[in-house]
């Protein structure tokens, strides 16, 4: 399955890292190039010959020539490639799933799954396509018609995490597409088989459509060639996806430049609430999966369980034994649930995070340790007895930990969810109606997301997707996110043949 993905996307030892539409793939020659590694083996499964200023040069070009003809071509037609996108995805699911393992390691049901995500997203942008209304408003003055119309921006740059290396380009590209956008894509060079598969897929529907230039690859292995992306005025808006150390310095430099947007989807430090009504073994299933799923590497996963005093004792009970049934192994095999961290840093920083766990007076109650094979897997870990506000626990570390605090009140049980710097999602388990709507009222959560019985993480793409605070306030996917790809034009015309001193100015 692995060798056959790589084959029908065309994928060798070395490969090119840039693809501009028309002028095609840079050649490999004199380009420094990076390693692709298997995170389950520790491996090189390929490499990609970095690209440089002059391929991003290439690509921009060819992205600004090809928009100006982009933004006229009707949005329902627009919709069209984005939606032959989405049946060539599922055409190639198995394959492009494949490559997802071989990139991140997360275990091959999830990688299924994103891929799916891509192609709910090209349905929904196509179907979007048709419906980018504008409102009409109620002009004062006589015979004049007054209307809001939504314009494309010019090229628009999407840089994505590790993480999920499909559906973070796809909950962007394709709103920015269908909003008359060509779109440059910068993954991270963490997981450059997808890329490389997901442009692949582009340019067949692109040539069976007879567009140009209206998706395009620039996969540098180095951080000053990535940068290029943020400082060129050329473009118009920038949508990152990661830390919110880099978020930041996107804010910067592209928001120096006023006329230029960004888009922010940074870290999360997702906290979930259950409340002495709550149905514990619900709450323990969907707070598990949303710790340990995809190794804790979701900026939605849940890193934080704020647990009522009086039932603190059975949940936890209840994590443990749920976290106890979690396979940890090879994300290949089917049975398995977590698959490695994607690198070794990674596995660092999730024994730094454990380490200063314990330092501060926690209590391991289950994981903690690295796993001794080759790939970098670690336990699943729950840690208790911490205070909220520890330095380790306010940040948010991409790893499979759970830490959980006790509270009394209501109140107080916000107040810890709320005092972390990031605001992504947010949960809370009860039955009882007053504790939920207070949750979800102005005094409740202060996150971008708010879920009610289930897990942080899992976000359904036909809602907003993003946060507040550090987590930058960007939203993509579903709602009437689109318009965060668009420009606003208040229109009036006057069609009544007066104008407002025709009593004074007589021509
Ligand atoms: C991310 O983790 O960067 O909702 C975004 C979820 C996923 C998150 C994707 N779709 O859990």
């Amino acid at each position: 399955m692995f060798e056959r993905a790589l084959k029908n996307f065309d994928i060798g030892f070395l490969n090119s890292g840039t693809y501009a539409h028309g002028d095609g793939w840079s050649p490999t020659d004199g380009r420094i190039p990076f390693d692709a590694v298997d995170p389950a083996q520790d491996k090189v499964v390929a490499q990609i010959a970095g690209a440089n200023e002059r391929d991003y040069e290439r690509v921009i070009r060819c992205a600004q020539a090809a928009q100006t003809e982009w933004a006229t071509v009707p949005a329902p037609r627009r919709g069209e490639l984005v939606g032959r996108i989405g049946s060539l995805a599922a055409e190639y699911l198995d394959d492009l799933a494949a490559l997802i393992v071989l990139d991140t390691g997360k275990a091959i049901g999830e990688a299924k799954a994103e891929i799916r995500e891509v192609i709910d997203m090209a349905a929904m942008a196509a179907g979007q396509s048709r419906m980018m209304y504008g409102f009409v408003q109620q002009s004062q003055r006589s015979k004049h018609r007054m209307y809001d119309q939504w314009l494309p921006l010019g090229v628009v740059g999407v840089i994505t995490a590790y993480n999920f290396p499909a559906s973070v380009w796809a909950q962007n590209a394709f709103l920015a597409a269908i909003g008359g956008n060509t779109v440059i894509w910068k993954p991270s060079p963490k997981v450059p088989l997808t890329a490389l598969g997901l442009q692949q897929i582009c340019n067949m529907a692109m040539n069976e459509l007879e567009l140009d230039g209206v998706f395009s690859l620039f996969m540098p292995g180095d951080k000053s060639v990535a940068e290029l992306l943020i400082h060129d005025k050329r473009i118009a808006l920038v949508s990152f996806t990661g830390s919110s150390a880099v978020g930041r310095r996107v804010a910067d430099v592209v928001g120096s430049t006023l006329g230029r947007r960004y888009l922010l989807e940074c870290s999360g430090n997702n906290g979930c609430i259950v409340d002495q009504t709550a149905d514990l073994a619900l709450a323990a299933r969907s707070i598990a999966f949303g710790a340990v799923g995809t190794t804790g590497q979701r900026c939605t996963s849940t890193r934080r369980v704020i647990v009522q005093r009086s039932v603190a004792k059975p949940l936890i009970e209840l994590l443990k034994q749920a976290f106890g049934q979690i396979t940890v192994g090879d994300p290949r095999e089917e049975g398995t649930i977590v698959g490695p961290l994607v690198d070794r840093d990674a596995v660092m920083l999730f024994e730094r995070a454990v380490r200063n766990a314990r330092d501060a007076g926690g209590k391991v109650i289950f994981g903690g340790k690295r796993i001794d094979r080759p790939g970098y897997y670690v336990e699943p870990t729950l840690i208790t007895d911490l205070p909220h506000d520890l330095p380790s626990v306010q940040k948010e570390t991409f790893a499979p930990i759970l830490y959980v605090f006790i509270y009394d009140t209501l109140e107080e049980a916000i107040h810890i969810n709320n005092s972390v710097p990031q605001g992504l999602s947010s949960g809370i388990h009860s039955t009882d109606l007053s504790n939920i709507e207070l949750f979800l009222s102005a005094a409740g959560s202060d996150c971008g997301i708010a879920r009610v019985n289930m897990g942080t993480t899992g976000a359904d793409i036909g809602a907003a997707f993003g946060g507040e605070k550090e987590t930058g306030g960007g939203r993509t996917a579903g709602s009437d996110a689109w318009k965060g790809y668009m420009r606003r034009q208040s229109v009036c015309v006057n069609w009544g043949g007066l104008s407002p001193w025709d009593a004074c100015i007589r021509l």
